[in-house]
């Protein structure tokens, strides 16, 4: 992490340990805006924080109405990040890719900086949220003519629920790319192959990769 990363992280911790929103948005903007930092950096420190936190609650060191508040705060800074990722995304590689999580997956902070990273590499990005249904999926990808799923899931239990969400959606759309991501696979993934799996750094050239 570059220096200014680090500088910011703790920042923004601080900010969030004094329980206040506004400073912690404020500092994050101004990194984004200023260039010391770019939008994918300030999403990766983001995601720390929140497994700081997360490590934290385990311990009972931290409240679940702490770990409440951390995670809205985050949301609120990617939201005020939006503007600047339409600006800066690079020239439309005419692609389009729907996002979403299963149903009762709520996780979906993670989903939403994958759906800005999309953007910024000059995809069309539709973000479907948390807990959609396979059938709903399918429907949306005839409308919207994706080229694309995304697909998180962060606990074992939705990893699994989500083989048989692939296999619908590729039985009503073969020629779709379904990609499957978030902390659930951080591990391992067993019942899943590499390429149905998707790094991160990939996302700028993925459409070259394609081909
Ligand atoms: C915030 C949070 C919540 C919030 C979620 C708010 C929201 N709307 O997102 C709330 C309070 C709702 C919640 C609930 C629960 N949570 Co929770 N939660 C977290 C916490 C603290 C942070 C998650 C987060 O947003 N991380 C930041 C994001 C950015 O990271 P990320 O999701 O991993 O995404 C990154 C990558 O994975 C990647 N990514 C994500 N998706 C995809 C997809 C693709 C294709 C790709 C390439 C990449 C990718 O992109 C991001 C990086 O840019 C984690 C702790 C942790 N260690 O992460 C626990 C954690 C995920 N939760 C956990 C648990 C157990 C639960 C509950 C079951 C708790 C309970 N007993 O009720 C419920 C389940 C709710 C449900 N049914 O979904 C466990 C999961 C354990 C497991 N592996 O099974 C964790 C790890 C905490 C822990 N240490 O035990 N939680």
């Amino acid at each position: 992490m570059s220096e200014a990363a680090e500088q910011l992280k703790m920042t923004l911790a601080e900010a969030i340990a004094a329980y206040d929103r506004d400073a912690a948005v404020a500092a994050a903007l101004d990194a984004v805006r200023g260039e010391s930092l770019d939008i994918s950096d300030l999403y990766d420190l983001l995601c720390g924080i929140l497994r700081d936190v997360g490590a934290s609650w385990q311990t009972g060191a931290t409240k679940v109405w702490q770990e409440h508040f951390a995670t809205a705060t985050v949301r609120t800074i990617v939201e005020a990040c939006h503007p600047l990722v339409a600006e800066r995304a690079v020239a439309t590689v005419d692609r389009t890719v729907l996002l979403a999580t299963p149903p009762e997956e709520y996780h979906d902070l993670g989903l939403r900086m994958i759906a800005d990273r999309f953007e910024l590499a000059g995809w069309t990005v539709h973000l479907l949220g948390a807990s959609l249904p396979a059938e709903e999926m399918t429907l949306a990808v005839g409308a919207l003519h994706a080229d694309a799923v995304i697909l998180s899931a962060s606990t074992h239990y939705h990893r699994t629920a989500l083989r048989s969400y692939v296999d619908v959606l590729r039985a009503a759309h073969p020629n779709l790319r379904v990609w499957v991501g978030g902390a659930a696979f951080a591990i391992e993934h067993e019942g899943w192959s590499d390429d149905e799996l998707l790094d991160i750094a990939a996302i700028p050239s993925l459409v070259a990769a394609m081909g």
